[in-house]
């Protein structure tokens, strides 16, 4: 079988990387067109300086990359391989940076990537040019290197044409045709080109900085800003006279100064991120033939890389017997939050993007789509946070985009706490209580845009009633004591959160019961009133998203979620028939979540409805009033307390709050923040999706297993799972720390003896328990109660007993009370 007609745009390393691995499927019936000259088409991949570190704060990514590593070097063209594998290495000049290799070396080594730190002079010794008495150590990944993007294009577009791949240069698209189908669904139907329509049952965009410009033309906008970057080479380096090989020293990072260097000969590469962004609208961009030299090459700037040449004479002395002999300003793709834009756009069947991806990750990602067109899903990656539609609304708008890309730009070296929101555009979108969250001096981070209390400073009193302890330097940035105090606070009495930011679906229709179950693991189409948690799974058992299902009518539930896939998800499986409708309600809605002991005794007298144990028990819902306000009341608690969320519209907010505030005084009710309720709900074990679980991970391995109703009926996922149940090899683990300064933040290594055997998922500091909590994917053998393993944090090696979970109220008598 040849496949579907697929029409790849683009012929740089993502498109050429595309053919590739589509054709070594089978998918032949392959057409990659570019308007440029191949394999040099004038994009990015023309002027890409190659430098591949694998290091990323994102598993993904860095699977991603080393999976372009492996690729390439196995490739070449006429005997010249496509990667050196030089290594990279990343040199520290300021005690910050140096703590950060160490944070960077736990990333690294807990994706599974050989990584080690080096003192001064281990680093001067692989790349002697550094000047000693400026380095402080570095973090060298052996395997890192130099890949040739242009001969990459090459060798991958060679491979695919051997199979019967057409690459049609000089084909400018003009337009995407589109037709809609008698059910009302819009598909591709051809790529319209200036020499002709080329019919398309399947087309990938992967047109790099022109992406935005051929996505519109599908009616897609996609959320990617071409910035100019700049490279610059040396003439001849006097003490490099002589170097026959291309590369021999390691590629450089000296982030500190937003530096990188590769060899080249007897010459340098010097690539800079600390001039002033210069973004470059995709619709200016040069045709080909007008360009200079070429599309994606903008004339050198040399003013904005005056202090880029005055601190690589000082790291790199030698330097100062050459000059700078040539540069670019080199366009390429930015986003708002760092990562790729790759899936099915929402609106036309067939027409996919696989946009912002650097030559670092380019095979990678090759590989990833390819898996994802041809099975209907990727196996080998977790792309939930490169999907192109995990945006908001509010992050599609083109002056967030803008000036997202262009912060993202600036902050490409920055040590990034994890917590650290956003700089600009805030607030964005604000819950009904925001005005009232001010007043509580509240310390606010964002979550999708919503301004979210962290901590409220006007707890502080609370302070002289608990000994909280203080986690470590870095733990203890964008955090206060009061977080503790809350945490406490909560389980003595009672607390109210704003939920306002989770995300809230409205599922109606005469087909909904049935269409649920067949997307979510559980039985959800229980009585009205009925809510329940469960999973959503991809075909291959993975876990899509975990979520909980209200019945609040016979044909209306209420979803809540996780983000805007789970609506995407939803959305694609919807029936045709037009029975079911799926709707995003939450910026419509608010939400408190009212929790603690006392939870009764402040709501009860406001309602005007039974809140006993017997008229409300355990994950049922129902509407109620609360004083004047309407609500939809759901009694459960990721903190693992008596207590409803309860839910209005978003005018009805404010007074819900004031009702309950004044109605919590007697109890010394509080207000609490998303510190506290992390810490509470590790207390209970509860997971969240997208840190501790995502698509990789089967419901067995997570241990979800309790959502899973394999008797209910067929879902999305359910065939796989048979096997996936008696395959189960690891298991996110609960590990507790003694010492307070030891308290973790998640993406840490596991060490067992010297081996790193997991990483950390989530991490919290447990009031209630007195221990820090760590939680940790492990193999099984690892993970028996007990065993005190090491958690590698900073330049420490933290010391974590397995422990059996749930750490708190596992006999479950304060929600069930
Ligand atoms: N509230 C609501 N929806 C949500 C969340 C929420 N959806 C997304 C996310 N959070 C889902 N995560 C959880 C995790 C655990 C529980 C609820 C939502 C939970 N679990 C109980 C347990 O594991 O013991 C009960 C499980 C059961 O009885 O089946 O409460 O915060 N609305």
């Amino acid at each position: 079988m040849a496949g579907p007609r697929v029409v790849i745009i683009g012929a740089g390393v993502v498109g050429a990387a595309l053919a590739d691995e589509l054709s070594s499927r089978g998918w032949t019936e392959v057409t990659v067109v570019d308007q440029g000259p191949l394999p040099v088409t004038g994009g990015s991949s023309s002027h890409a300086p190659g430098l591949v570190f694998q290091t990323n704060p994102s598993k993904t990514m860095t699977e991603l990359a080393r999976y372009t590593v492996e690729k390439l070097s196995s490739l070449s063209v006429d005997g010249e391989p496509c990667f050196l594998q030089v290594g990279g290495l990343e040199v520290a000049t300021t005690p910050e940076r140096l703590a950060e290799l160490h944070r960077r070396h736990g990333w690294v080594t807990a994706w599974g990537i050989e990584a080690r730190l080096l003192g001064p002079d281990a680093c001067v010794e692989l790349h002697p040019l550094l000047d000693r008495r400026r380095v402080l150590g570095g973090l060298l990944i052996p395997t890192d290197g130099l890949a040739k993007a242009v001969l990459a294009v090459d060798a991958q577009l060679r491979a695919a044409s051997g199979r019967g791949v057409r690459c049609l240069a000089r084909h400018e698209v003009l337009d995407i045709r589109t037709e809609t189908d008698e059910d009302g669904t819009d598909r591709v139907r051809a790529v319209v080109t200036d020499h002709g329509e080329i019919p398309a049952d399947t087309v990938v965009c992967c047109a790099g900085i022109w992406g935005p410009k051929v996505a519109r033309m599908a009616g897609m906008e996609l959320p990617l800003t071409p910035l100019a970057h700049q490279l610059a080479w040396t003439g001849p380096v006097p003490v490099l006279a002589g170097q026959k090989q291309e590369a021999v020293r390691p590629i450089l990072r000296h982030q500190d100064a937003d530096l990188y260097y590769r060899d080249r000969h007897d010459r340098l590469g010097i690539g800079y991120y600390g001039h002033r962004p210069m973004p470059v609208s995709p619709d200016d961009i040069a045709p080909v033939d007008a360009a200079e030299r070429m599309p994606s090459v903008l004339r050198f700037t040399e003013d904005d890389f005056a202090d880029a040449w005055t601190e690589t004479q000082a790291l790199l002395p030698a330097t100062r017997e050459a000059k700078i002999e040539e540069g670019i300003n080199g366009l390429f793709s930015f986003t708002t939050d760092g990562m790729p834009l790759l899936g099915e756009s929402p609106d036309v069947k067939g027409f996919w993007v696989a946009e912002a991806v650097w030559v670092t990750h380019s095979a990678g990602v090759g590989r990833a789509m390819a898996e994802w067109l041809v099975d209907g899903h990727c196996s080998s990656f977790d792309l939930h946070e490169c999907d192109v539609n995990r945006f908001e609304a509010h992050q599609l708008a083109p002056d967030y985009v803008l000036a997202r890309g262009c912060r993202n730009f600036e902050e490409v070296y920055d040590i990034i706490h994890p917590l650290q929101p956003p700089g600009d555009l805030r607030p964005l979108r604000t819950s009904p209580f925001h005005a009232r969250q001010r007043e509580l001096n509240a310390y606010f981070l964002e979550a999708s845009g919503w301004e979210r209390p962290q901590w409220y400073s006007a707890n502080e009193p609370l302070l002289a009633r608990w000994d909280v302890p203080a986690p470590g330097d870095w733990a203890a940035r964008m955090w206060s004591p009061v977080v503790g105090a809350e945490a406490l606070a909560t389980r003595e009495s009672v607390a109210m959160y704003d939920m306002t930011a989770l995300k809230r679906l409205e599922v109606t229709g005469r087909g909904a019961a049935s269409f649920l179950q067949s997307m979510t693991t559980a039985d959800v189409a229980k009585s009205v009133g009925s809510v329940t948690y469960s999973l959503m799974l991809d075909q291959d058992g993975g876990i899509r998203s975990d979520i909980t299902v209200a019945r609040l009518g016979r044909d209306r539930f209420q979803i809540g979620a996780n983000g805007p896939l789970d609506l995407d998800w939803l959305t694609r499986h919807l029936p045709r028939d037009g029975s079911v409708s799926v709707r995003d309600i939450t910026s419509g809605t608010c939400c408190i979540g009212l929790w603690g002991p006392k939870a009764r005794e402040v709501l009860q007298p406001l309602a005007d409805s039974d809140f006993s144990n017997r008229g409300l028990r355990y994950f049922r819902a129902k509407r109620a009033h609360i004083g004047s306000v309407p609500v939809t009341a759901m009694r459960l608690s990721y903190v693992g307390e008596l207590g409803w969320e309860l839910y209005t519209d978003a005018d009805m907010g404010l007074k819900l709050w004031d009702t309950l505030w004044e109605a919590m005084r007697p109890y010394d009710g509080i207000a609490a923040g998303r510190g506290a309720f992390n810490s509470l709900r590790l207390e209970k074990g509860y997971r969240a999706f997208g840190t501790d679980m995502t698509y990789e991970h089967d419901p067995y391995e997570a241990g979800l297993a309790f959502a899973v109703k394999l008797d209910q009926g067929d879902f999305i996922g359910r065939a796989a799972l048979e096997e996936r149940m008696t395959a189960v090899r690891r298991r996110l683990t609960c590990l507790t720390i003694d010492d307070p300064r030891g308290v973790v933040m998640g993406k840490e290594p596991v060490y067992d003896g010297a081996a790193c055997v997991g990483y950390v998922t989530s991490a919290a500091y447990g009031y209630t328990i007195g221990k820090g909590i760590a939680y940790a994917w492990l193999p099984i053998g690892a993970a028996a109660p007990g065993r005190t393993l090491q958690i590698g944090y900073f330049e420490r090696r933290v010391p974590a007993v397995v422990s059996e979970e749930p750490l708190f109220d596992p006999s479950m008598s304060r929600l069930r009370g």
